[in-house]
């Protein structure tokens, strides 16, 4: 792969809007990516596998958990921080933003807000220094966008509860200590459960034959009769609301990591099409590579500007969850579209592992279905502006 000469497109000055602590954590883990992603991720890509090294730098740079505050581990930063740290990570690879996700928003999320204060201080620290590393556990084999429906099920046996069923397409599954696991009662009633490696009846067979999210590990969880203590589930919250809940600050992340993917895609595409020479001139001073290229920065101009209002919101506790869909929704379609489009200015060459956009582009079909496909984020926008559900 090329040497990472990336420059970061700002078209509209949106650097204006960022706070000096904004700035200095976005080019610490912009310096981080540069400097330890990019050299290795195609290779990883190639090889499927997940890069395991990577788990110290990215815990350093504040990425596992990032607004969860420093007394439990974690960086204690904004809304708009965290978003910057998905976007800088997302640039270089979203199979590596996954795991950061997952970390701080599926996993440490809902140990701090829906968890007791002795499991907060048992998992935090060790999740946001790397030690322990997570996974969420919500999609099944017959329940993808209807979560509700889920058959994973847990009876109270005393001293402890009986887990029973199965999740797929767990992210981190293959490699992760614990797994916050989302199971109904007795009752049909949601709620969340530690469940850790080693536990017996737990078992994380691998995902393989994956084109997308390469350098990501995806995996099943296995309940067969697992005993879990009773301490490890989360009291505060129940209901499907709770893994929603999650569901919110995770997509938040992804709707700013997307331009991080997508940024990487229109700086390589506008650096080959002014080198690139063909008929005895750049394809950059022609009118058809200008299209593609003006329309990429106007898209992303917009995304960034998206991203940044819904963060302020975030920070004054005023997103809704229908806002957040919509980001999710406009950035990762537009970070599709975009990887599409350089790669055709990039001709032949763009569907070699020489540059980065063809693996984008493989990347992002996953994250435009994950976190709630393209279509559900638009049910959720068409029930909010109509108040009439088209779901079921
Ligand atoms: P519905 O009746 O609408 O709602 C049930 C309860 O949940 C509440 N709620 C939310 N709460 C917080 N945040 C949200 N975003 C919420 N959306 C709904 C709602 O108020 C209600 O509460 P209550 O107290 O009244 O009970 O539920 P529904 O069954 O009709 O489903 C709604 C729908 C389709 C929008 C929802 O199920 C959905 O979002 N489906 C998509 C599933 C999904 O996104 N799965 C993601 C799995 S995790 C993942 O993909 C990780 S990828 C990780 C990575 O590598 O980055
Ligand atoms: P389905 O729900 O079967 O949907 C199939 C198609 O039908 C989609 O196009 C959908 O938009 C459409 N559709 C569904 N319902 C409707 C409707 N009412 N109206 C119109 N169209 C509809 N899950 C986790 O819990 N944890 C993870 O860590 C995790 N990581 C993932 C990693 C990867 C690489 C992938 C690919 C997925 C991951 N997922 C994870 C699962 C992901 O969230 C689901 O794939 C996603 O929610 C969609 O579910 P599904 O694949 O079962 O598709």
């Amino acid at each position: 792969m090329k040497p990472d000469i990336f420059e970061s497109p700002d078209y509209y000055q949106v650097d204006d809007l960022l706070t000096e602590e904004h700035k200095l954590v976005r080019d610490a883990a912009r310096s981080w990516v540069k400097k330890e992603v990019s050299p290795i991720i195609e290779d990883y890509a190639q090889k499927a596998e997940f890069p395991k090294q990577l788990l110290n730098g990215l815990a350093e740079i504040g990425a596992f958990g990032p607004y969860i505050p420093e007394v439990y581990g974690g960086a204690g930063l904004d809304q708009i921080s965290y978003g910057l740290i998905m976007q800088e990570i997302e640039r270089g690879d979203s199979g590596v933003r996954s795991t950061a996700s997952v970390q701080s928003s599926l996993v440490m999320y809902p140990i701090f807000k829906y968890g007791t204060e002795a499991q907060r201080q048992k998992y935090l620290p060790k999740l946001a220094s790397g030690e322990y590393m997570g996974c969420f556990g919500l999609t099944e084999p017959n329940h993808g966008s209807n979560p509700g429906g889920m058959e994973t099920h847990f009876k109270d046996k005393g001293d402890h509860y009986l887990l029973n069923g199965a999740k797929m397409w767990i992210s981190n599954a293959p490699f992760a200590d614990i797994a916050v696991v989302w199971a109904k009662n007795e009752e049909g009633r949601i709620y969340g459960l530690i469940v850790e490696r080693g536990m017996e009846g737990f078992t994380t067979p691998e995902t393989h034959n994956k084109w997308s999210l390469r350098a990501s590990a995806t995996g099943e969880l296995i309940f067969d009769n697992v005993k879990v203590p009773k301490e490890n589930l989360l009291p505060n919250k129940s209901g499907l609301g709770a893994p929603l809940g999650c569901l919110d600050s995770a997509r938040y992340g992804i709707a700013w990591g997307a331009i991080g993917a997508a940024m990487d895609c229109y700086d390589t595409a506008l650096r080959y099409a002014k080198e690139r020479v063909q008929f005895d001139k750049p394809i950059a001073a022609t009118q058809l590579q200008q299209k593609k290229l003006a329309e990429m920065i106007t898209e992303i101009t917009k995304a960034q500007l998206l991203a940044w209002r819904l963060g302020v919101l975030r920070n004054e506790g005023k997103a809704t969850s229908a806002q957040i869909s919509m980001a999710k929704r406009n950035n990762v379609a537009m970070a599709i579209d975009i990887a599409r489009e350089a790669r055709q200015i990039l001709g032949g060459m763009g569907i070699t592992g020489e540059y980065s956009i063809m693996r984008h582009m493989m990347n992002l079909e996953s994250v435009i279905t994950y976190e709630g496909t393209h279509d559900i984020h638009l049910l959720i926008t068409g029930a909010d502006i109509t108040g009439m559900s088209a779901f079921k």
